[in-house]
């Protein structure tokens, strides 16, 4: 059935597990990837992203010579996407890369094969790679075209927790939307091989959507608890005291309040359902625009403990502690807490500021650059700086003693130290 192995285009966060994964049932599976250096690396066996259990099972998967990784896409029976979609200018999906690995697939197909897209993406995509592809290959009859099709499509959504990836990518139930029943029921005999969750079987474009309610969902529950913040904060009481009362009903259940929300995908997927339906998507737009403010509110607070400082002007030393995305990853796409220190020094260049991570080994290009910050220890921010700033509650934080914040200017943005 994959006797001609499988593709998986896209060597990141999602493709890597799934290489680990399909190998780990004795698939053989070629990874491709537009970036040569993630090849080199992956062919000596070494993963270059950081996620708990990833190294071990790739290496083993190449020295068993299950994975194999190339920049050219092969011949194979099953080809799966996992390339990023961000959005552009005014949050306006980009299926550049979707695009492109299509393209690279299409010469490819021989008929019979399985095209699986796991990529989040906007309502009807998986139907615009069947038109790509017979616009390239007139020869073969694509589902979109009705009846019996020479090369099946579906996606598949990924929904695994940076963090967690190598537990739910085996255990989450997975949603498999076919362009048509049988393409549906061919991606899912794929997964079977290593899923234990639920396997469930709709239409491409419900599975699209299904995807990206998922995130947000997600986006607008903690566009509440940021919403919640600013209030309590104008009332002057404890945001999180708030929600740990209120979580005691049996029917609430109200997420943490933050600096804003990062990564790669809750930041970006809601945009895709308002940029479909913008008239429609009014919650769910004004959620994404609560989350993106809160950046701003954060560096409001930070000025404000500066002037209580003592230190106003250009003399302070602030530290920015957490400039991942979410606790304990080394992850720093699209971090509030990144951006947070990056205007932070921006907007005041006399003032040191000094940037802790314990998961980083040198300072991010985007502040690399910057004059005045330092990559330091937990405690040497801690000892040296007026205005302390936690950005991310990553487990090494929650060790500080209150006794070494002690005359401090202290802004929690994740109530870690209430
Ligand atoms: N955050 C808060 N308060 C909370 C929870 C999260 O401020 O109570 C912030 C985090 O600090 C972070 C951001 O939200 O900046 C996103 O973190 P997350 O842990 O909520 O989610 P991700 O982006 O790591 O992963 C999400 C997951 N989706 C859902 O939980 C619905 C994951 O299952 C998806 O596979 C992933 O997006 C994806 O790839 O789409």
């Amino acid at each position: 059935m994959f006797d001609d192995g499988i593709a998986v285009i896209g060597l990141g966060y999602i493709g890597l597990p799934t290489c680990a994964a399909l190998t780990g049932r004795g698939l053989r599976v070629i990874g491709v990837d537009v970036n040569a250096r993630t090849v080199a690396e992956i062919n000596a066996g070494r993963v270059p992203i950081v996620e708990p259990n990833l190294d071990e099972a790739i290496l083993e998967a190449v020295e068993r010579g299950m994975l194999t990784a190339t920049t050219e896409v092969p011949h194979a029976s099953v080809y799966l996407i996992a390339v990023p979609t961000p959005f552009r200018g005014d949050h306006e999906p980009d299926l550049r890369h979707v695009r492109a690995a299509t393209e690279a697939i299409a010469p490819r197909l021989r008929g019979g094969e399985v095209v699986i897209l796991e990529s989040t993406s906007p309502p009807g995509t998986t139907e615009r790679i069947s038109g790509w592809i017979s616009d390239l290959r007139p020869d073969l009859k694509l589902p979109h075209m009705g009846g019996i099709p020479d090369v099946h499509l579906a996606h598949c959504p990924e929904r695994v927790l940076p963090g967690r990836i190598m537990v739910e990518i085996f255990t989450n139930d997975r949603v498999v939307g076919g362009l048509t029943p049988e393409c549906a029921e061919r991606a899912a005999e794929l997964y079977r091989t290593f899923v234990a969750g639920e396997i469930v079987i709709t239409d491409a474009t419900s599975a699209e959507m299904a995807k990206l309610t998922e995130n947000a969902f997600r986006d607008v529950n903690i566009a509440f608890a940021n919403e919640l913040a600013e209030i309590c904060d104008h009332l002057d009481v404890d945001v999180w005291e708030v929600i740990s009362l209120a979580n005691h009903h049996p029917r609430v259940n109200i997420l943490q309040p933050g600096p804003g929300v990062g990564g790669h995908c809750i930041a970006v997927d809601p945009w895709f359902i308002v940029s479909a339906a913008p008239e429609q998507a009014r919650l769910i737009r004004a959620a994404r625009e609560t989350n993106d403010a809160r950046p701003r509110s954060v560096l409001t607070k930070i000025s404000e403990a500066v002037a209580a400082s003592g230190h106003e002007g250009d003399t302070v030393t602030i530290a920015c502690l957490g400039l991942a995305f979410k606790a304990d990853i080394d992850d720093l796409r699209e971090s509030p807490a990144l951006a947070i220190t990056q205007t932070l020094a921006a907007e005041r260049p006399g003032a040191r500021i000094l940037a802790v991570e314990p998961h980083v080994s040198r300072l991010p290009t985007t502040l690399a650059g910057l004059p005045n910050v330092e990559l330091v220890t937990t405690e040497q921010a801690v000892r040296e700086a007026q205005v302390v700033v936690l950005l991310v509650d990553h487990a090494a934080f929650r060790a500080i003693s209150p006794g070494e914040l002690r005359g401090r200017q202290l802004v929690d943005t994740r109530g870690l130290w209430r």
